[in-house]
Order: C-alpha cells, then structure tokens, then sequence
C-alpha cells in the first residue's frame, strides 16, 4: 500500500517536472536581437556634455570608463570589432595550432603546457585513486551487510549500541586520509602563488563584460572582446570557437615565466586557463598574483570563472603562446599601436 502510494506520488512529480523542463530556455543561444533587461534610473541629462555626443576617437570614450559601452547596451556581448569593415588577424601573428581548447563530447582535463598545469593534473589523479578505493571500500561494506545481516540470514540482531575501536578507526581513518591528501594538495596550491624569477609581467582586470590587460613592463593596455559568430573566420578562428574566441589575444613568448596580476573594476572575476593550470579571482581594490610557464605555441582559451553578472559567459579569454622572434615583432607593433614604451627608452629619457 504504502509503496503504491510512494511510487503514485513519484509518477506525479515525473509528470509535473518534465513539461517544466523540456520549456527551458535553450542557454547557448541568447536572443541577440531583443533587449534582456532594461535599465533602472533615470533617462541621461541632455545638459550633460558627455551624454549622446559620439567623441571622435571612440577609444578616448573607453579610456574615461571602460565599462560605460557595456552598461549602455546591456544586449549581449560587445565586440568593437562590429563595425570594423576589414577585421585583421591581431597583431598580424602567423597561424598556430588550437592546444588548449575544450573538445565535444571530452571529459578529461585539456592539454597541459606549464609545470603548475602538470602538478595540478597529477594532484586531481591521485585523489582520484583515493576516491575510486573508498568507494570500493563503502560499497563492499555495504554488499557484505546486505548479505549477511538481512532478515533471512541474521533473524536475531546484536543488541549492543557503542563499539569504541570502531569507531576510534572510523575518524581517524578519514583523517589520515585527508592528511594524506593535503601533504600533496597544499605545496601546488603555493606553488600557484610563488612566482619564481618572472620575465614578463601582466596585469589582467575583469570587467563586466570583458577582459583588460596591461603589459606594465611596456606602459600599454588593451581590451579583449567575444567575437560574435560572422566575425570568427576573418579573425582566423573556427566556427566551433564561439563563445570562446575573442578579437585581441594576450600574447606571451614561449618558456617564459609568466606573472600575472589579477583584478576586477566592478564585480568579482576569475581568469582561468586551464591548459596553464592558473585560475585567480580578480577583486575589486585587490592585486592577486600568480603565474604560468606555457611551454608550447598555440592557441588557448580560458574563461572568466566566476559568476559576475548577465554576461559572464560571454567574456572569454584567448592566450596566444608563440616564439620569441615573434613575440618580439608583436611586441613592436602593439608598442606603436597602443602607444607604449620600451623600458631601454623610458630610461633613456630618465637619462
Ligand atoms: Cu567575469
């Protein structure tokens, strides 16, 4: 009677869930087209001389507040790139492979390239093994009572309540086991934050929606937008890199020591490439550090991980690992592009 009713009770929930279910908004495809929400407030003063004028240089409008063009359209992810007739390839860098881009269908880790990535991989299989062997345990304990303490086999129970070796081994066995855990877990969580000896400095600030950085050894900047579906293969990526591929890309030479310095300008972000094992909450009013070492050229993709607003899985990263020469040459053109310095020549100046 009773398991009629459970089982009634259960066919009912089944049927009210699923229809609910089945009319969930498809997630990967937000309606570009029509406004998500409208903002609170009141209408822009006409008075004010910053409201409604369209500066000549639409990068002198970023500069005063960065996160005024996302505010004003909150319709989906911006990209600066819309109204550019003839998109480039950033910073004209040669083609190179896709390495750290998640596959359809993968459920492993993406390729590992940097020492931090390696050990964090390693750490994640050794736990692993540790996860599969108690669970092993608990469902052989639990087979064994099954068949010997059911009603047929054991039809008069134990009486007594307290087994003090039992349960002696029973706390002290979860906590050796996490002791264990933690002497392999905790050096690769430092590892994470001592940078070694660095070469290249940079300086990644989350906003809502996209991504800032700052090359501070050089005295430039620039910002990293989502590419929308028609602006891919111009910019060099696939179609399958939407929602992942962006319009600039951090550049970073090769076998070389990475610090990056992680911030936020509103909310709180995360940049994450899993491929460089680094993930780093960016807050507002703090610097975080960390590092990466990529050890092979590619193409990487990373995201902003944690939740931040409307758009936050719209604000991709795209790490570009290429050679010396090549970073070199890049270096020279971002340095003219985005008007930075050399040191030699900040020094010169001093001089
Ligand atoms: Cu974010």
């Amino acid at each position: 009677m009773k398991t009629a009713r459970l089982a009634t009770a259960f066919l009912l929930t089944l049927a009210l869930a699923l229809p609910a279910a089945a009319q969930l908004p498809d997630l990967q495809q937000p309606p570009a087209d029509e406004p998500i929400i409208e903002l609170p407030g009141e209408a822009p003063d006409p008075a004010d001389p910053a409201v409604g004028e369209q500066p000549d240089d639409p990068g002198a409008l970023q500069e005063i507040a960065p996160d005024v063009e996302a505010i004003e359209e909150p319709v989906g992810p911006v990209s600066p790139r819309v109204d550019d007739p003839e998109p480039q390839i950033w910073g004209n860098l040669p083609e190179l492979p896709f390495i750290g881009v998640p596959t359809q269908g993968g459920v492993n880790y993406m390729t590992a390239v940097g020492p931090v990535a390696y050990d964090t991989i390693w750490v994640s299989n050794f736990v692993h093994v540790i996860m599969a062997l108690i669970v092993i345990f608990v469902t052989g304990l639990l087979l064994y009572c099954i068949i010997f303490f059911n009603k047929k086999a054991n039809p008069t129970p134990a009486r007594f309540t307290h087994n003090t070796r039992l349960e002696v081994a029973w706390t002290l066995g979860p906590v050796l086991i996490l002791i264990v855990i933690g002497s392999f877990s905790l050096p690769v969580l430092f590892k994470q934050l001592e940078v070694p000896e660095e070469e290249l400095t940079i300086k990644a600030t989350g906003y809502q929606w996209f991504w800032g950085y700052e090359y501070v050894d050089y005295d430039f900047g620039f910002e990293q937008f989502m590419l929308q579906r028609d602006e891919l293969e111009p910019a060099g990526y696939l179609p399958e890199h939407y929602l992942m591929a962006t319009d600039s890309a951090m550049v970073v030479p090769v076998n070389t020591n990475v610090r990056m310095q992680v911030t936020a300008a509103d909310v709180i972000h995360s940049w994450k490439v899993m491929s460089f094992g680094t993930m780093m909450d960016g807050i507002p009013g703090r610097l975080n550090e960390t590092w990466f070492r990529a050890e092979q050229e590619g193409i990487y993709f990373g995201f902003c991980s944690e939740l931040c607003g409307l758009d936050h899985s719209f604000m991709p990263i795209t790490v570009k690992v290429v050679s010396r020469e090549v970073y070199d040459e890049w270096l020279d053109w971002a340095i003219d592009q985005f008007g930075g310095t050399r040191p030699e020549e900040t020094v010169a100046a001093a001089n």
